[in-house]
């Protein structure tokens, strides 16, 4: 029996389109509890999570958006995956912008490191995110996390991240966008990007199946992290941030398919859906259908769905 704990995250201080504080309340109209219950999996809703008050931190890139936001809320989330995490929960981050994954993933790893495995990190996203409060250009936080999971200097407003977590623990899926500042940076540290060019040529389940194998050879406990434009955004429309040529249908179910049958999962983060950009709601409900596979759903077990 698994316990599912929901944890809502309306965070937006991450990026300059207002919307993504909608969220939370999509999933929970889009019926995500009732989704994942079942004889196997207990739903616990936690309800929304606040940001603590602001810290007087600053920094020396002008360009940084809200950075005290941000820091607070990374604190508050770090603690909440923490908790759900050392209950014996599996903490599903519902977002809000991807800046939440500087909390989630420290809490993860704060965890992880106690229980004495290592984490590792599935990345879901058009977009590296490796960029730190001093390279980044947009000033947009939620550009920023897979960076301090991974250690980078350049985040002296935030807590110190517990345990960074390696280049050969990190995988990526579904980039197509990736600034100079952060590609210089993967390069120096060897990250594995699978690019939309990987996937094209090799598919998504031989690059997957060697991740997750290196995944059960550590014994490590695996977060996801999968950002709405890691799909294409013919079938996610609701994000502030498409990038043409991202993953089909089929492909994220897939991904999601043999995440369930490997069992290494520990926690995850459903990011940078913007409801208010959404068509009929499609986008939240292909989120909550592939948080269905993760947690065992077979296709044919679902109903047809009226639109
Ligand atoms: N790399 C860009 C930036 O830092 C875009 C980041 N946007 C995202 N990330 N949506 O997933 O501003
Ligand atoms: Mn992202
Ligand atoms: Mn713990
Ligand atoms: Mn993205």
């Amino acid at each position: 029996m698994t316990r599912i704990i929901l944890i809502g995250a309306p965070v937006d201080s991450g990026q300059r389109r207002a919307g993504c504080l909608m969220g939370p309340a999509a999933y929970r109209v889009a019926g995500l509890a009732r989704e994942i219950a079942s004889e196997a999996h207990e739903v616990t809703d936690a309800g929304d999570l606040a940001p603590g008050p602001l810290p007087g931190v600053s920094c020396a890139n002008p360009a940084v958006d809200r950075l005290p936001e941000t820091v607070a809320w990374t604190q508050t989330i770090s603690a909440a995956v923490e908790e759900a995490l050392t209950a014996g929960g599996f903490p599903i981050v519902m977002g809000g912008d991807h800046s939440l994954a500087l909390g989630s993933a420290a809490g993860a790893a704060r965890h992880a490191l106690r229980a004495g495995r290592p984490l590792f990190l599935l990345w879901l996203d058009a977009h590296s995110d490796f960029h730190t409060p001093l390279t980044t250009t947009s000033g947009n936080l939620h550009g920023t996390p897979l960076a301090y999971i991974n250690g980078r200097d350049g985040f002296d407003a935030f807590p110190p991240f517990p345990a960074p977590v390696p280049a050969e623990r990190i995988c990526m899926f579904g980039i197509r966008s990736v600034d100079p500042g952060e590609q210089a940076a993967m390069q120096e540290r060897d990250i594995a990007i699978n690019d939309m060019r990987v996937i094209d040529e090799r598919g998504i389940v031989a690059p997957l199946r060697e991740f997750l194998d290196r995944v059960r050879a550590g014994n490590g406990l695996l977060h996801v992290s999968l950002d709405v434009d890691f799909l294409d955004p013919s079938i996610a429309p609701a994000v502030g941030t498409t990038v043409p040529g991202g993953a089909t249908f089929r492909e994220a179910h897939l991904v999601m398919e043999l995440l369930h049958e490997s069992g290494l999962v520990s926690s995850l983060d459903l990011v940078e859906l913007n409801p208010f950009l959404d068509d009929r709601g499609m986008t939240a409900r292909l989120m909550v259908d592939l948080v269905g596979s993760l947690m065992g759903k077979k296709v044919f077990d679902r109903p047809t769905r009226a639109k």
